[in-house]
């Protein structure tokens, strides 16, 4: 049912997109499906297999670029001893991607996890600079303080609008706003002079990044555009083919469902695409 959005259940299957798209110029991105884990030992597989993904990954000379949910390897849970689990994993899957010259992008979640998550990144970029990024959502109204915050850290950041549901006391109801929050967040991160993933499918977001760019002298090699897996294929083609650097968010996996349940609610048009996937059988 999520075919169009979700390269398959299998690691395989989702190296195979990877490919796919390397031949046309786009790089990938690899999430291992899955999030808000409440049992260590869950946490601790879904560790295992995102540490194999850079089994499959190595020496295939393309960049391995993996996304994973701290709530998927163990940010809820508190060994005996006092140690978060989700930091314990996130330094095996860090020190793993380091050794690769791999990259490491932390997602961000729901509102009541973004304190927790922006510690743990300063403390894991700090331990693994250079191979770790994370995510700032721009619907939400602390995030202009969060940037100034860890921009100490000439840290790699991923700005998107946010996929989940939050209420107005945390995040802007209108669009309009988060258009506007998106852009100057992206601008200021530019400005700093630091790494920006400039992640959206917003065509009038993504012309602005590109005449801001020009206009104040910001190289090419100093952002990228990412965009997920299924949607708009023929603007990740178009901004590939102009040059820019182009990542494409590959999900797969079995726990596609809530993942699958934000697309859905952010652009209602997504159920067709899928109505025709199975319409296609
Ligand atoms: N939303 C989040 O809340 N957290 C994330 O970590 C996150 N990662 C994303 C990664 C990529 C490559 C893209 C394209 C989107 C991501 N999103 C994430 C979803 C966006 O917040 C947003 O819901 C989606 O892109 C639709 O908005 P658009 O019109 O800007 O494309």
């Amino acid at each position: 049912v999520a075919q169009r959005f979700v390269a398959g259940e299998q690691l395989a299957d989702a190296v195979r997109a990877v490919e796919e798209l390397e031949r046309r110029g786009i790089h990938g991105i690899l999430d291992l499906l899955g999030e808000m884990v409440t049992s260590e030992q869950e946490a601790n597989t879904f560790t295992e297999n995102i540490l194999a993904i850079f089994d499959a990954m190595e020496g295939r000379e393309l960049p391995i670029y993996v996304s994973i949910k701290l709530s998927q390897i163990g940010q809820d849970i508190t060994l005996p001893g006092g140690e978060n689990l989700g930091l314990r994993n996130a330094r095996r899957i860090l020190a793993r991607a380091r050794a690769l010259n791999a990259f490491v992008a932390l997602d961000m979640e729901d509102h009541p996890r973004v304190d927790i998550t922006l510690e743990q990144f300063r403390t894991l970029a700090t331990e693994f600079p250079g191979t770790v990024g994370t995510v700032l959502q721009a619907y939400l109204y602390r995030t202009e303080a969060d940037r100034k915050a860890l921009d100490d850290l000439k840290p790699n950041l991923r700005i998107v609008k946010g996929a989940y549901l939050e209420p107005e006391t945390v995040a802007y109801p209108s669009k309009t706003d988060v258009d506007m929050n998106y852009r100057r967040l992206v601008y200021a991160h530019l400005k700093a002079g630091n790494y920006t993933c400039v992640a959206s499918h917003d065509e009038r977001i993504i012309e602005d990044v590109k005449l801001f760019a020009e206009k104040s002298g910001i190289p090419r090699s100093q952002f990228e555009f990412q965009l997920l897996y299924g949607i708009r294929r023929d603007l990740q083609q178009k901004l590939a083919d102009e040059g820019y650097t182009v990542r494409a968010y590959i999900p797969y996996g079995r726990d596609w469902y809530a993942y699958f349940s934000r697309r859905i609610a952010e652009r209602p048009a997504n159920v067709s695409f899928v109505l025709r996937g199975m319409l296609k059988g």
